[in-house]
Protein backbone atom coordinates (compact mmCIF):
# COMPACT_ATOMS: atom_id res chain seq x y z
CA UNK A 1 0.00 0.00 0.00
CA UNK A 2 1.39 3.23 -0.97
CA UNK A 3 2.19 6.05 1.34
CA UNK A 4 0.05 9.07 1.90
CA UNK A 5 2.38 11.52 1.58
CA UNK A 6 0.85 14.78 0.76
CA UNK A 7 1.81 17.27 3.11
CA UNK A 8 5.40 16.40 3.28
CA UNK A 9 4.92 16.78 -0.41
CA UNK A 10 4.06 20.26 0.00
CA UNK A 11 6.91 20.86 2.42
CA UNK A 12 9.06 20.04 0.19
CA UNK A 13 8.13 21.91 -2.92
CA UNK A 14 8.46 25.12 -0.78
CA UNK A 15 11.88 23.92 0.88
CA UNK A 16 13.69 22.57 -2.49
CA UNK A 17 13.47 26.54 -3.15
CA UNK A 18 15.25 27.72 0.05
CA UNK A 19 17.39 24.55 0.94
CA UNK A 20 19.59 22.25 -1.98
CA UNK A 21 17.40 19.23 -2.54
CA UNK A 22 15.25 20.40 -0.09
CA UNK A 23 17.49 19.29 3.26
CA UNK A 24 19.84 19.96 5.73
CA UNK A 25 21.92 16.89 5.22
CA UNK A 26 22.46 15.15 1.61
CA UNK A 27 21.32 11.51 2.92
CA UNK A 28 17.67 13.11 3.72
CA UNK A 29 16.68 13.67 0.55
CA UNK A 30 16.44 9.94 -0.10
CA UNK A 31 17.85 9.95 -3.34
CA UNK A 32 19.94 6.54 -2.99
CA UNK A 33 16.67 5.14 -2.10
CA UNK A 34 14.37 6.76 -4.23
CA UNK A 35 10.90 8.08 -3.58
CA UNK A 36 10.35 11.47 -1.47
CA UNK A 37 11.35 12.18 2.10
CA UNK A 38 8.50 11.97 5.10
CA UNK A 39 8.86 15.38 6.75
CA UNK A 40 8.84 14.57 10.74
CA UNK A 41 6.56 16.40 12.91
CA UNK A 42 7.49 14.40 15.85
CA UNK A 43 8.94 11.25 17.72
CA UNK A 44 7.97 9.36 20.67
CA UNK A 45 9.91 6.30 22.06
CA UNK A 46 10.48 4.27 19.11
CA UNK A 47 8.30 5.63 16.95
CA UNK A 48 7.89 8.75 14.11
CA UNK A 49 5.10 10.28 13.06
CA UNK A 50 5.15 12.32 9.55
CA UNK A 51 3.05 15.74 9.11
CA UNK A 52 0.68 13.71 7.40
CA UNK A 53 -0.26 11.16 10.32
CA UNK A 54 2.16 7.76 9.35
CA UNK A 55 3.91 6.65 11.94
CA UNK A 56 7.02 4.70 11.67
CA UNK A 57 9.43 2.21 14.28
CA UNK A 58 12.56 4.39 14.16
CA UNK A 59 16.07 2.66 13.27
CA UNK A 60 17.76 5.80 12.34
CA UNK A 61 17.26 7.60 15.58
CA UNK A 62 18.77 10.51 14.07
CA UNK A 63 21.74 8.14 12.79
CA UNK A 64 22.49 7.80 16.19
CA UNK A 65 21.75 10.15 18.76
CA UNK A 66 18.44 8.78 20.46
CA UNK A 67 19.87 5.94 21.96
CA UNK A 68 17.06 6.32 24.61
CA UNK A 69 14.11 7.09 22.51
CA UNK A 70 12.56 10.03 21.18
CA UNK A 71 11.82 12.96 23.54
CA UNK A 72 12.44 10.60 26.96
CA UNK A 73 10.73 12.45 29.43
CA UNK A 74 13.83 13.46 32.01
CA UNK A 75 15.68 14.26 28.98
CA UNK A 76 13.11 17.02 27.94
CA UNK A 77 12.36 18.30 31.03
CA UNK A 78 16.38 18.80 31.86
CA UNK A 79 16.23 20.72 28.67
CA UNK A 80 13.28 22.62 29.48
CA UNK A 81 14.71 23.37 33.05
CA UNK A 82 18.04 24.41 31.33
CA UNK A 83 16.55 27.05 28.92
CA UNK A 84 14.19 28.35 31.02
CA UNK A 85 18.31 30.25 32.62
CA UNK A 86 19.28 30.91 29.49
CA UNK A 87 20.37 29.18 26.55
CA UNK A 88 24.07 30.25 26.16
CA UNK A 89 26.12 32.48 28.39
CA UNK A 90 30.05 32.31 26.76
CA UNK A 91 31.22 31.24 30.10
CA UNK A 92 32.07 28.33 31.89
CA UNK A 93 29.46 26.57 33.54
CA UNK A 94 29.32 23.90 35.86
CA UNK A 95 26.99 21.36 33.68
CA UNK A 96 30.41 21.57 31.84
CA UNK A 97 32.74 20.42 34.62
CA UNK A 98 29.60 17.60 35.55
CA UNK A 99 29.18 16.22 31.86
CA UNK A 100 33.17 16.02 31.70
CA UNK A 101 33.49 14.27 34.45
CA UNK A 102 30.49 11.63 33.32
CA UNK A 103 32.02 11.64 30.08
CA UNK A 104 35.39 10.09 31.85
CA UNK A 105 33.52 7.26 34.14
CA UNK A 106 32.24 5.91 30.51
CA UNK A 107 35.45 6.61 28.51
CA UNK A 108 38.47 6.56 30.86
CA UNK A 109 40.72 7.55 27.99
CA UNK A 110 39.69 10.41 27.94
CA UNK A 111 41.94 11.97 30.81
CA UNK A 112 41.23 16.13 29.16
CA UNK A 113 38.44 16.51 26.78
CA UNK A 114 37.12 19.39 25.10
CA UNK A 115 33.50 19.78 24.36
CA UNK A 116 32.55 21.32 20.26
CA UNK A 117 29.35 21.17 18.51
CA UNK A 118 29.52 18.48 15.88
CA UNK A 119 31.49 15.36 15.42
CA UNK A 120 32.77 17.05 12.57
CA UNK A 121 34.25 19.92 14.60
CA UNK A 122 35.49 17.02 17.22
CA UNK A 123 37.28 15.15 14.33
CA UNK A 124 38.34 17.99 12.51
CA UNK A 125 39.99 19.62 16.00
CA UNK A 126 41.45 15.77 16.77
CA UNK A 127 43.73 15.83 13.47
CA UNK A 128 44.60 19.43 14.10
CA UNK A 129 45.99 18.67 17.48
CA UNK A 130 47.61 15.21 16.32
CA UNK A 131 49.28 17.64 13.54
CA UNK A 132 50.41 20.34 15.45
CA UNK A 133 51.39 17.97 18.29
CA UNK A 134 54.01 15.71 16.26
CA UNK A 135 54.84 18.47 13.58
CA UNK A 136 53.55 16.28 11.23
CA UNK A 137 50.91 17.15 8.37
CA UNK A 138 50.02 13.81 6.82
CA UNK A 139 47.68 11.38 8.35
CA UNK A 140 46.01 8.02 7.27
CA UNK A 141 41.91 6.97 7.14
CA UNK A 142 40.23 3.99 5.78
CA UNK A 143 38.25 4.37 2.43
CA UNK A 144 34.35 4.00 3.34
CA UNK A 145 34.74 5.80 6.64
CA UNK A 146 33.13 9.17 7.39
CA UNK A 147 34.82 11.74 9.72
CA UNK A 148 32.63 14.67 9.36
CA UNK A 149 33.20 17.13 6.43
CA UNK A 150 35.85 18.88 7.00
CA UNK A 151 37.97 19.15 4.06
CA UNK A 152 41.11 16.89 5.07
CA UNK A 153 39.03 13.88 5.65
CA UNK A 154 36.71 14.08 2.24
CA UNK A 155 38.74 11.79 0.36
CA UNK A 156 37.39 8.02 -0.62
CA UNK A 157 34.45 9.40 2.78
CA UNK A 158 31.61 6.98 3.31
CA UNK A 159 27.93 8.31 4.28
CA UNK A 160 27.29 10.09 1.96
CA UNK A 161 29.67 10.22 -0.15
CA UNK A 162 29.60 6.51 -0.81
CA UNK A 163 25.80 7.07 -0.78
CA UNK A 164 26.45 8.99 -4.14
CA UNK A 165 29.56 7.02 -5.22
CA UNK A 166 31.78 10.70 -5.21
CA UNK A 167 34.86 9.66 -3.87
CA UNK A 168 36.47 13.06 -3.10
CA UNK A 169 34.21 16.52 -2.72
CA UNK A 170 34.64 19.16 -5.10
CA UNK A 171 36.11 22.13 -3.36
CA UNK A 172 38.97 20.41 -1.68
CA UNK A 173 42.18 21.99 -2.90
CA UNK A 174 44.59 19.23 -3.92
CA UNK A 175 47.14 20.57 -1.89
CA UNK A 176 45.56 19.80 1.19
CA UNK A 177 44.27 16.30 -0.09
CA UNK A 178 47.39 15.09 -0.98
CA UNK A 179 47.99 14.75 2.91
CA UNK A 180 45.36 12.06 3.34
CA UNK A 181 46.56 8.82 2.86
CA UNK A 182 43.77 6.45 2.86
CA UNK A 183 43.76 2.12 2.92
CA UNK A 184 40.97 -0.20 2.68
CA UNK A 185 39.54 -1.09 5.98
CA UNK A 186 40.94 -3.93 7.59
CA UNK A 187 43.76 -4.19 5.68
CA UNK A 188 46.51 -4.83 8.52
CA UNK A 189 49.15 -5.70 6.16
CA UNK A 190 49.06 -2.50 4.08
CA UNK A 191 48.92 -0.56 7.16
CA UNK A 192 52.08 -2.26 8.78
CA UNK A 193 53.42 -1.86 5.48
CA UNK A 194 52.74 2.04 4.98
CA UNK A 195 53.66 2.68 8.50
CA UNK A 196 57.29 1.02 7.81
CA UNK A 197 57.43 3.19 4.79
CA UNK A 198 55.84 6.45 5.62
CA UNK A 199 55.90 6.50 9.41
CA UNK A 200 58.23 8.94 10.25
CA UNK A 201 55.93 11.64 8.07
CA UNK A 202 52.46 10.24 9.67
CA UNK A 203 50.71 12.47 12.42
CA UNK A 204 47.97 10.16 12.69
CA UNK A 205 45.89 6.78 11.80
CA UNK A 206 42.26 7.63 12.50
CA UNK A 207 39.43 5.15 12.55
CA UNK A 208 36.25 3.94 13.32
CA UNK A 209 36.56 1.04 15.32
CA UNK A 210 33.53 -0.63 14.00
CA UNK A 211 32.16 1.32 10.94
CA UNK A 212 29.16 2.69 10.20
CA UNK A 213 29.61 4.69 7.14
CA UNK A 214 29.82 2.40 4.49
CA UNK A 215 27.74 0.11 6.44
CA UNK A 216 28.87 -2.01 9.84
CA UNK A 217 32.37 -3.38 9.24
CA UNK A 218 33.92 -5.38 12.17
CA UNK A 219 37.74 -4.69 12.55
CA UNK A 220 39.49 -7.81 12.43
CA UNK A 221 41.85 -8.89 15.17
CA UNK A 222 45.12 -8.31 13.13
CA UNK A 223 43.50 -5.03 12.11
CA UNK A 224 43.07 -3.68 15.85
CA UNK A 225 46.95 -4.72 16.17
CA UNK A 226 48.34 -2.96 13.19
CA UNK A 227 46.15 -0.21 14.45
CA UNK A 228 47.91 -0.27 18.02
CA UNK A 229 51.48 -0.41 16.29
CA UNK A 230 51.46 2.77 14.33
CA UNK A 231 52.49 4.18 17.86
CA UNK A 232 56.03 2.51 17.20
CA UNK A 233 56.29 5.57 14.27
CA UNK A 234 55.42 8.20 16.36
CA UNK A 235 51.98 8.40 14.95
CA UNK A 236 48.63 8.75 17.35
CA UNK A 237 46.08 6.69 17.03
CA UNK A 238 42.70 8.47 17.06
CA UNK A 239 39.41 6.79 17.19
CA UNK A 240 36.12 8.13 16.08
CA UNK A 241 33.78 6.77 18.10
CA UNK A 242 30.74 9.40 17.36
CA UNK A 243 28.97 6.42 16.32
CA UNK A 244 30.29 3.69 18.05
CA UNK A 245 30.40 5.54 21.50
CA UNK A 246 27.99 4.15 23.68
CA UNK A 247 26.66 2.24 21.27
CA UNK A 248 29.19 -0.88 20.63
CA UNK A 249 28.98 -1.02 24.53
CA UNK A 250 28.75 1.51 27.32
CA UNK A 251 32.47 2.34 26.82
CA UNK A 252 32.55 2.37 22.61
CA UNK A 253 34.25 -0.07 20.83
CA UNK A 254 37.59 0.91 22.48
CA UNK A 255 35.61 -0.66 25.86
CA UNK A 256 34.57 -3.63 23.68
CA UNK A 257 38.08 -4.77 22.27
CA UNK A 258 40.01 -3.09 24.88
CA UNK A 259 41.62 -0.54 22.59
CA UNK A 260 43.76 2.31 23.75
CA UNK A 261 43.67 5.31 21.64
CA UNK A 262 45.42 8.54 21.81
CA UNK A 263 42.43 10.34 21.06
CA UNK A 264 38.93 9.87 20.87
CA UNK A 265 35.90 11.91 18.89
CA UNK A 266 32.73 11.61 20.70
CA UNK A 267 29.61 13.35 19.67
CA UNK A 268 25.97 12.22 18.68
CA UNK A 269 24.35 10.03 21.62
CA UNK A 270 27.12 12.23 23.96
CA UNK A 271 24.62 15.30 23.57
CA UNK A 272 21.22 13.69 23.65
CA UNK A 273 20.46 14.72 20.38
CA UNK A 274 21.58 18.03 20.90
CA UNK A 275 24.42 19.49 19.55
CA UNK A 276 27.73 18.02 21.15
CA UNK A 277 30.71 16.50 20.22
CA UNK A 278 33.83 15.92 22.11
CA UNK A 279 37.60 14.85 21.55
CA UNK A 280 39.84 13.96 24.44
CA UNK A 281 42.61 11.91 25.10
CA UNK A 282 46.05 11.63 26.90
CA UNK A 283 46.72 14.77 29.51
CA UNK A 284 50.07 15.84 27.73
CA UNK A 285 48.15 16.05 24.40
CA UNK A 286 45.37 17.95 25.23
CA UNK A 287 47.48 20.50 26.97
CA UNK A 288 48.45 21.57 23.32
CA UNK A 289 45.14 22.91 23.08
CA UNK A 290 44.87 26.69 23.27
CA UNK A 291 44.61 28.06 25.62
CA UNK A 292 47.66 26.24 27.25
CA UNK A 293 48.96 25.26 24.15
CA UNK A 294 49.57 26.66 20.09
CA UNK A 295 46.95 24.52 18.96
CA UNK A 296 43.89 26.79 18.11
CA UNK A 297 40.50 25.82 18.69
CA UNK A 298 37.05 27.68 19.84
CA UNK A 299 33.09 27.53 19.33
CA UNK A 300 30.44 29.82 20.69
CA UNK A 301 28.26 26.90 21.63
CA UNK A 302 30.87 24.94 22.87
CA UNK A 303 29.49 23.57 25.81
CA UNK A 304 26.52 25.79 25.83
CA UNK A 305 23.93 24.75 28.58
CA UNK A 306 21.24 23.55 26.85
CA UNK A 307 23.24 20.47 24.99
CA UNK A 308 25.20 19.47 28.17
CA UNK A 309 21.77 19.17 30.29
CA UNK A 310 20.92 16.83 27.29
CA UNK A 311 24.11 15.05 27.64
CA UNK A 312 24.34 14.99 31.16
CA UNK A 313 20.81 13.61 31.68
CA UNK A 314 21.37 11.04 28.95
CA UNK A 315 24.42 9.48 30.22
CA UNK A 316 22.45 9.30 34.09
CA UNK A 317 19.77 7.52 31.82
CA UNK A 318 22.39 5.06 30.34
CA UNK A 319 23.58 4.35 33.55
CA UNK A 320 20.27 2.53 34.32
CA UNK A 321 20.96 -1.22 35.42
CA UNK A 322 20.98 -3.19 32.26
CA UNK A 323 20.26 -0.75 30.53
CA UNK A 324 22.78 -2.01 27.05
CA UNK A 325 22.33 -5.67 28.28
CA UNK A 326 18.32 -4.49 27.24
CA UNK A 327 18.94 -3.02 24.05
CA UNK A 328 21.81 -5.63 22.80
CA UNK A 329 19.65 -8.26 22.93
CA UNK A 330 17.07 -6.20 21.34
CA UNK A 331 19.15 -5.75 18.85
CA UNK A 332 20.11 -9.51 18.18
CA UNK A 333 16.49 -10.84 18.86
CA UNK A 334 15.76 -8.43 15.49
CA UNK A 335 18.68 -9.60 13.54
CA UNK A 336 18.37 -13.21 14.12
CA UNK A 337 14.77 -12.33 13.25
CA UNK A 338 15.38 -11.08 9.91
CA UNK A 339 18.12 -13.50 9.01
CA UNK A 340 15.65 -16.22 9.22
CA UNK A 341 13.10 -14.10 6.93
CA UNK A 342 15.51 -14.20 4.85
CA UNK A 343 16.43 -17.48 4.43
CA UNK A 344 12.54 -18.43 3.83
CA UNK A 345 12.54 -15.78 1.48
CA UNK A 346 15.19 -16.90 -0.13
CA UNK A 347 17.06 -13.61 -0.08
CA UNK A 348 20.70 -13.03 0.21
CA UNK A 349 21.71 -10.88 3.26
CA UNK A 350 24.32 -10.36 5.88
CA UNK A 351 23.21 -8.73 8.82
CA UNK A 352 26.41 -7.80 10.78
CA UNK A 353 25.44 -6.38 13.97
CA UNK A 354 27.63 -5.37 17.55
CA UNK A 355 25.88 -3.63 20.10
CA UNK A 356 22.95 -1.44 19.13
CA UNK A 357 23.93 -0.79 15.54
CA UNK A 358 23.60 -3.27 12.51
CA UNK A 359 22.94 -3.35 8.88
CA UNK A 360 21.40 -5.05 6.46
CA UNK A 361 23.15 -5.87 3.30
CA UNK A 362 21.99 -7.58 0.01
CA UNK A 363 24.93 -10.15 -1.16
CA UNK A 364 25.86 -13.46 0.53
CA UNK A 365 29.98 -12.06 0.99
CA UNK A 366 30.78 -10.81 4.56
CA UNK A 367 31.74 -6.81 3.85
CA UNK A 368 35.11 -6.54 5.17
CA UNK A 369 35.91 -3.29 3.42
CA UNK A 370 34.05 -0.15 1.29
CA UNK A 371 34.91 -2.91 -1.90
CA UNK A 372 32.96 -5.86 -0.55
CA UNK A 373 30.12 -3.21 0.47
CA UNK A 374 29.75 -1.62 -2.90
CA UNK A 375 29.32 -5.32 -4.34
CA UNK A 376 26.27 -5.68 -2.78
CA UNK A 377 22.83 -4.87 -4.27
CA UNK A 378 22.05 -1.56 -3.48
CA UNK A 379 19.20 -1.06 -5.87
CA UNK A 380 17.72 -4.05 -3.66
CA UNK A 381 17.87 -2.02 -0.96
CA UNK A 382 16.18 1.16 -2.20
CA UNK A 383 13.40 -0.73 -3.07
CA UNK A 384 13.56 -3.02 0.20
CA UNK A 385 13.65 0.69 2.08
CA UNK A 386 10.48 1.74 0.41
CA UNK A 387 8.74 -1.43 1.09
CA UNK A 388 9.44 -1.31 4.68
CA UNK A 389 8.52 2.54 5.18
CA UNK A 390 5.29 1.69 3.47
CA UNK A 391 4.94 -0.96 6.30
CA UNK A 392 5.93 1.74 8.52
CA UNK A 393 9.47 0.98 9.68
CA UNK A 394 11.98 3.71 9.26
CA UNK A 395 14.96 2.58 7.60
CA UNK A 396 18.32 4.70 6.90
CA UNK A 397 17.70 6.03 3.17
CA UNK A 398 21.69 4.27 2.35
CA UNK A 399 22.63 0.88 2.17
CA UNK A 400 26.17 2.68 3.71
CA UNK A 401 24.67 3.46 6.80
CA UNK A 402 23.84 1.87 9.74
CA UNK A 403 20.44 1.06 11.78
CA UNK A 404 20.17 1.73 15.93
CA UNK A 405 17.63 0.24 18.10
CA UNK A 406 16.69 2.76 21.26
CA UNK A 407 16.13 1.70 24.83
CA UNK A 408 12.46 1.96 23.71
CA UNK A 409 12.36 -0.88 21.30
CA UNK A 410 10.15 -3.10 22.86
CA UNK A 411 9.30 -6.71 21.73
CA UNK A 412 5.92 -5.15 20.43
CA UNK A 413 7.99 -2.87 17.86
CA UNK A 414 10.32 -5.52 16.96
CA UNK A 415 7.20 -7.74 16.44
CA UNK A 416 6.06 -5.06 14.49
CA UNK A 417 9.41 -4.65 12.32
CA UNK A 418 9.49 -8.51 11.68
CA UNK A 419 6.13 -8.35 9.89
CA UNK A 420 6.89 -5.15 7.77
CA UNK A 421 10.28 -8.14 7.32
CA UNK A 422 8.36 -10.10 6.10
CA UNK A 423 6.46 -8.66 3.50
CA UNK A 424 9.31 -6.60 1.90
CA UNK A 425 11.46 -9.60 1.72
CA UNK A 426 8.91 -11.54 0.01
CA UNK A 427 8.37 -8.53 -2.48
P1 LIG B 1 28.44 15.23 12.55
O1 LIG B 1 29.29 16.40 12.11
O2 LIG B 1 27.43 14.82 11.48
O3 LIG B 1 27.81 15.44 13.92
O4 LIG B 1 29.43 13.97 12.76
C1 LIG B 1 30.25 13.56 11.69
C2 LIG B 1 30.61 12.09 11.89
C3 LIG B 1 31.89 11.78 12.34
N1 LIG B 1 32.25 10.49 12.54
C4 LIG B 1 31.39 9.47 12.33
C5 LIG B 1 31.85 8.07 12.57
C6 LIG B 1 30.06 9.73 11.87
O5 LIG B 1 29.22 8.70 11.65
C7 LIG B 1 29.66 11.06 11.65
C8 LIG B 1 28.27 11.42 11.13
N2 LIG B 1 27.48 10.32 10.68
C9 LIG B 1 26.53 10.59 9.63
C10 LIG B 1 25.71 9.32 9.40
N3 LIG B 1 26.46 8.29 8.87
C11 LIG B 1 25.62 11.73 9.97
C12 LIG B 1 24.34 11.77 9.15
C13 LIG B 1 24.42 12.89 8.15
O6 LIG B 1 25.52 13.22 7.65
O7 LIG B 1 23.33 13.43 7.87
Amino acid sequence: MSLTLTKSRALLARAEHLLPAGVNSPVRAFRSVGGDPPFIASGQGAWLQDVDGNRYVDYVLSWGPALLGHAHPEVVEAVRDAAGRGMSFGAPTGAEVEIAEAMQRFFPSLEMMRFVSSGTEACMAALRLARGATGRDTFVKFEGCYHGHADSFLVKAGSGLATFGIPDSAGVPAELAKHTLTLPYNDAAGLHALMAREGHRIAAVIVEPVTGNMGVALPSAEFRVALDAVRQHGALLILDEVMTGFRVSRGGAQQYYGMTPDLTCLAKVAGGGLPLGVYGGRAELMRHVAPLGPVYQAGTLSGNPLATAAGLATLRLLDAPGFFDRVDAATEALCVGIEDLARKAGVQVTVPRVGSMFTVFFGEHTVTNFEDAKRCDMGRFGRFHRALLEAGVYFPASGYEACFVSGAHGPAEIEHTLKAMEVALTR
